[in-house]
């Protein structure tokens, strides 16, 4: 039998996104493709696994704040609000703050269709006195909300550091959209990645299992399963280094060979180390972040970090413009 009842919204562009965006992107140079593709249903999994591997400090460290900042977070945010999750995944981290937080309603959203409505039932049946809108949506691109009952406060929880996939610039703009869509008397919950010790962090994405990798590689294998595509896996190779003029992680997937891979109708040429930038992921110092979103309309109200000083969670109210 069905357990209790998950409202879904499909705000998902049309499906040809994926193929067109990776028909482009393969076509420029340096060839590019955006992470928010790493995560067809497998991807989600690998990324599942990738956070609870030794070298992946930013889940334990996300994971500790949150866990010892729970009250001051909830009294800072009072009840009864709509807690909004951008790219809830499978919806782990929002547990430590549900019992403390009692909002009126739980709005998880996320571009992993399968993924989402897997993480939204089950987390459904385990807090059946919360209400959950879940919304398949390409966050990047529209910020829409399904559900909106007028007086709740809204609160938008963006952990995990994926800000950090948005370049600095663009960072400001999908913030400035994100305080727009809570309005004034709403504020941002979100994780940030600290910049630190470029071992710690190239540890972190070059993992000793390689299931970053796989991660990596599995964007290739979408591509063959996706557009009939004829990547071979085995001639492509995962790379992840730390950018320290740039700040951010850059992972790459370089062609062993010079070669020619044909993709549906369409063929693209690789020169041997020629690569395909699959991802950035942005480190950010406290002031340099609360400066970002400063300028995006909010005002930073408390920043707190874990014991080692790894990761940073911000509280930034709406400001009324
Ligand atoms: C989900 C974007 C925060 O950048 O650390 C993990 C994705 N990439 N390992 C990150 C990722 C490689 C992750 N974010």
């Amino acid at each position: 039998m069905s357990g209790p009842a998950v409202r879904f919204y499909d705000y998902f562009p049309p499906s040809d996104s994926f193929r067109l965006e990776v028909l482009e992107g393969l076509s420029s140079s340096p060839k590019r493709i955006a992470p928010k593709f790493f995560y067809d249903t497998r991807g989600s999994q690998l990324f599942e696994a990738i956070c609870s591997l030794p070298e992946y400090y930013l889940t334990r460290a996300e994971t500790e704040i949150l866990t010892v900042r729970a009250r001051e977070i909830s009294d800072l945010i009072g009840p009864g609000c709509l807690l909004i999750e951008l790219g809830s995944g499978g919806s782990h981290k929002v547990r430590l703050l549900l019992e403390a937080l009692q909002p009126a309603a739980y709005l998880p959203m996320d571009i992993s269709r399968d993924h989402l409505l897997r993480a939204a039932r089950r987390l459904s049946a385990e807090y059946p006195w919360l209400e959950v809108h879940a919304t398949c949506i390409d966050y990047s691109r529209k910020l829409d909300l399904p559900y909106c009952p007028n007086g709740a406060r809204k609160i938008a929880f963006f952990p995990g550091s994926s800000i950090g996939n948005f370049e600095p610039e663009d960072t400001v703009a999908f913030l400035r959209n994100v305080a727009q869509m809570l309005q004034a008397n709403g504020a941002l919950l979100i994780g940030v990645d600290l910049k630190k010790d470029a071992k710690i962090l190239h540890a972190a994405y070059n993992d000793s299992r390689g299931v970053t990798a796989q991660f990596n590689l599995n964007l290739l294998a979408r591509i063959n399963r996706e557009m009939e595509g004829r990547f071979i896996l085995d001639d492509f190779e995962h790379s992840a280094f730390y950018n320290e003029t740039q700040g951010r992680i850059e992972m790459h997937l370089t062609s062993h060979r010079q070669q020619t891979v044909q993709v549906g109708a369409q063929r693209f040429g690789f020169a041997r180390g020629e690569t395909v930038h699959t991802e950035n992921s942005y480190k950010y110092g406290l002031d340099e972040f609360q400066d970002l979103a400063r300028r995006a309309g909010f005002r930073p109200v408390r920043a707190w970090s874990d014991s080692q000083g790894l990761f940073s969670v911000h509280y930034l109210n709406a400001e009324s413009r």
